[in-house]
């Protein structure tokens, strides 16, 4: 009956069966001085120094890389696609669908997962399965793999920062790997620079800029590039995207345009074809830091997955919960002590002479002599015959 209905709702919410907001709003972080933190560390590798926890959202960056999943629809499309070009098409939108989240997120970063961290996520209803790990403490790198039915998606990432005053660029180097294996493709791309103007007094806003090249690298057929440009006082085209499709001669196939937040187009106006759009965001979503529905559900935790989740998973993170239901005095405390257990685990290893080794994935060096992080394959296999819970599992907190 009805008020049941409405009971329900208020407990968790119907959408796919899973949440539809969060427990608790974004604290007040006005008391915060980030300018007090920044000059007591000129100079220094910000990657090192301990912020706040006000500044954080209550998801952390191995979360942050499976949202970029969310329109993971158009890897589905492409993967139905004949025609090469157009897959290439679609691969781009895709490229550009994971920035617009981000548009609402300037307010706080996300959490910095400790070394060891895991972050899984199965979504029956879009069809993939996720995993990620935090493989390197400093600098921090985050690798994951995302695999469905008809693709394949991985990537690393290192964050680097460089404070400039008034703004803050965040340089994210690694690569995105996406194989459709019905037609063997083997796209690769990198990402641009994202740029939080305004991080002393705001308003703060996040800025995108820089040139993505998609390349497919099991045929010299196409390949695409996408300028992210920047904006500046006098121009309108704030979060503006410019592309083309082209063949192996460099001969223009289709245009791409459009803006990341907004949307992407194919071809020239007024007959463009609008190839992706976000999402409608929920309710009150400025009050709830921005987040999306997708975002929304991330870190939601029942007690049918804590079941089988290893005890590394971020949704047992205790300071990332306590943020998110609000409680910000005793998020802080457990900040403070999950960063000081890192620490005596870093403090053993240096010790005895270890190196830490990451669970889940490995390092390979590709045929261009990049270093990258690519999945060793156990995670599902584990999870499936042992379980987690039978397994030992490092402590994190
Ligand atoms: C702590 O991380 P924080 C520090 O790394 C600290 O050095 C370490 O101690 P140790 C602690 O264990 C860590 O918890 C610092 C830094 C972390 C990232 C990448 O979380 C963010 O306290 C990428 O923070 C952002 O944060 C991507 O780096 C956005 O998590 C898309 O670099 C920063 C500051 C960025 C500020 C942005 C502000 C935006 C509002 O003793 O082991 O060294």
């Amino acid at each position: 009956g009805a008020p049941q209905t409405s009971l329900s709702t208020r407990e968790g919410g119907f959408r796919n069966g899973r949440r539809s907001f969060l427990p608790a709003p974004c604290p007040d972080t006005s008391g915060v001085s980030l300018w007090n933190i920044l000059r007591n560390n000129i100079g220094k590798d910000l990657a090192k120094v301990s912020m706040p926890v006000e500044l954080n959202e209550p998801l952390n960056t191995l979360q942050r890389l499976c949202e970029e999943l969310e329109y993971s629809e158009l890897l589905e499309q492409a993967s139905d696609t004949e025609d090469p070009a157009q897959r290439m098409v679609l691969a781009a939108a895709f490229a550009v669908s994971a920035y617009a989240p981000t548009y609402y997120r300037s307010g706080n970063k996300p959490f910095n997962p400790v070394l060891g961290e895991t972050y899984e996520c199965i979504r029956e209803d879009k069809g993939f399965r996720f995993v990620a790990e935090q493989v390197s403490h400093h600098p921090p790198i985050s690798a994951c793999h995302c695999e469905s039915k008809t693709f394949v998606l991985w990537q690393d990432v290192r964050w680097k920062n460089k404070f400039w005053g008034k703004s803050m660029e965040i340089l994210p180097l690694g690569t995105v790997s996406l194989n459709l294996p019905k037609y063997g493709d083997l796209y690769e791309w990198n990402k641009v620079t994202s740029c939080i103007h305004n991080i002393l007094n705001g308003p703060r806003w996040i800025e995108h800029y820089g040139e993505i090249t998609i390349r497919n690298r099991r045929s010299g057929g196409c390949s695409c590039k996408l300028t992210f440009v920047k904006g500046n006082y006098w121009n309108s085209n704030v979060n503006e995207v410019q592309g083309a499709v082209m063949d192996a001669d460099g001969k223009v196939l289709h245009r791409l345009f459009g803006k990341w937040h907004e949307g992407l187009y194919c071809g020239v106006p007024p007959s463009a074809k609008c190839i992706w759009r976000p999402g409608s965001m929920p309710n009150d979503y400025q009050l709830y830091y921005g987040f999306t529905r997708f975002a929304i559900e991330l870190n939601e935790l029942d007690p049918a997955l804590a079941a089988v989740l290893p005890p590394t998973d971020t949704r047992f993170r205790p300071d990332q919960r306590l943020l998110e239901e609000g409680n910000v005095e005793a998020a802080s405390e457990e900040k403070r002590r999950v960063e000081e257990t890192q620490r005596e685990r870093r403090r053993h290893l240096e010790e005895n002479n270890l190196q830490h080794q990451p669970r889940f994935f490995r390092r390979v060096v590709d045929s261009s002599g990049r270093e990258c992080w690519v999945t060793n394959g156990t995670y599902w296999e584990l999870r499936r015959e042992s379980g987690f819970a039978k397994l030992e599992s490092q402590v994190l907190w």
